[in-house]
């Protein structure tokens, strides 16, 4: 069973992570890790945050010569704007007036805080830097067997690229936004920021190469799908996903969508149409996994809305904290990174090995067993 787990506040010392389950032999790009953490930091209309952190990736076991033991893989990524010292005072403000959308009050609510500090340092989504090294980790697996996990932005706030294509489609796109819809957005993001107004949007995950088999429908937590939809809507500002048609199935009929099976001896079975989005009983069908989130815009806006000082119970408007006007771009990375988790978690559930070689092996017999069905 692949698990993670991570660690660290906003502005601790650094963010921490865990991966265990992990097999032993398999060789680890340092570099493809810190690239995709570059990824997340970037965008149009990132927070100054991302002008002072340079994330990058220190493994502390796990690894040795750049290659997996097979024990649990431990890293960091360390803060440049680290502010609290576990022992030591800080002389950070407290801050008393929560900010609508965020998990402020919610937060002082379930731990009876009065300063919205302790809440937000862990609630921060900066966070997710942790869950981009565990998903880079996996790709790294994944890719080994021909499965590539890709994404795209579909819509940014009223914007709707209708021709968007998936991040890994070289340099004429943008985290997949065509080269010639970039005056637009660019624009969007000035108006929204001169606005002191956020956005979110519309995310396309792509999983190309993923063998029909994965996943089960013997129990509810193994289902492919549900397990997908689990870890996409843990992402921070997550607040809908959809598999294949997703809420389009509910507005048409069984004849009109679901995907007619064909064969050939090429090709084994296969379909035309992938409404599924390449699962089906909470199976991979074998046809690419196509999965869809719903960003909402980010919670801290420039000129705050109404909100309660929770100390006076008096009317507020919430703080004016250091953020992003959009992020959508970074949760399209951390959306790759979840998805090649989960994928990776539920291959080896279907391919248990403790290493590389066994992995390889049990994955070939069963693909020896396709071919002969
Ligand atoms: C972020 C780090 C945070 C925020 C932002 C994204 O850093 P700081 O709080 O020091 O500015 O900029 O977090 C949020 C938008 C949020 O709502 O938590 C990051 O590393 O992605």
């Amino acid at each position: 069973m692949l698990r993670f787990l991570t660690a660290g506040e906003s502005h601790g010392q650094a963010l921490v992570g865990i991966l265990e389950g992990f097999p032993k032999g398999v060789r680890i790009s340092k570099d493809l890790i810190n690239k995709e953490l570059s990824r997340r930091q970037a965008g149009w209309g990132r927070g100054g945050r991302m002008n002072i952190e340079r994330d990058k990736v220190e493994f502390i076991s796990g690894l040795r010569r750049g290659v997996t033991l097979g024990s649990p893989i431990g890293f960091l990524i360390r803060n440049k704007d680290a502010r609290l010292r576990p022992f030591l005072p800080d002389n950070i403000r407290r801050i008393s007036v929560p900010r609508p959308a965020h998990a402020d009050l919610a937060g002082l609510l379930k731990y009876s805080e009065k300063d919205i500090n302790n809440i937000l340092e862990r609630a921060s989504a900066r966070e997710t830097a942790s869950r981009v090294v565990i998903g880079s980790l996996c790709r790294q697996l994944l890719e080994l067997f021909g499965i590539k996990v890709s994404s795209f932005i579909r819509e940014f706030g009223p914007l709707i690229f209708s021709n968007s294509t998936s991040s890994s489609s070289g340099r004429k796109y943008y985290y997949g936004i065509e080269r010639k819809n970039l005056p637009k957005l660019k624009q969007l993001i000035k108006e929204t920021r001169n606005r002191s107004d956020t956005l979110g949007g519309i995310i396309e995950i792509r999983a190309e190469g993923v063998v029909a088999g994965i996943g089960s429908f013997m129990q509810w937590d193994r289902r492919l799908d549900s397990r997908l939809s689990f870890a996409l809507m843990s992402i921070p500002a997550v607040k809908g996903v959809e598999i294949g048609l997703g809420f389009d199935y509910a507005r048409r009929s069984g004849r009109d969508t679901h995907d007619s099976i064909y064969y050939s001896k090429r090709r084994g079975f296969f379909h035309k149409t992938n409404n599924s989005g390449g699962i089906e009983g909470g199976i991979s069908t074998g046809e690419p996994i196509i999965l869809r989130i719903a960003m909402k815009p980010i919670a801290t806006l420039k000129r705050g809305i109404m909100s309660v000082n929770v100390t006076t119970k008096k009317k507020a408007k919430a703080p004016s904290i250091r953020s992003d006007v959009a992020a959508v771009y970074a949760c399209s990375v951390v959306a790759e990174a979840m998805t090649a988790f989960i994928l990776t978690d539920s291959f080896l559930e279907k391919f248990s090995s403790d290493t590389l070689t066994e992995l390889r092996a049990s994955y070939r017999q069963y693909i020896n067993s396709l071919k002969k069905y």
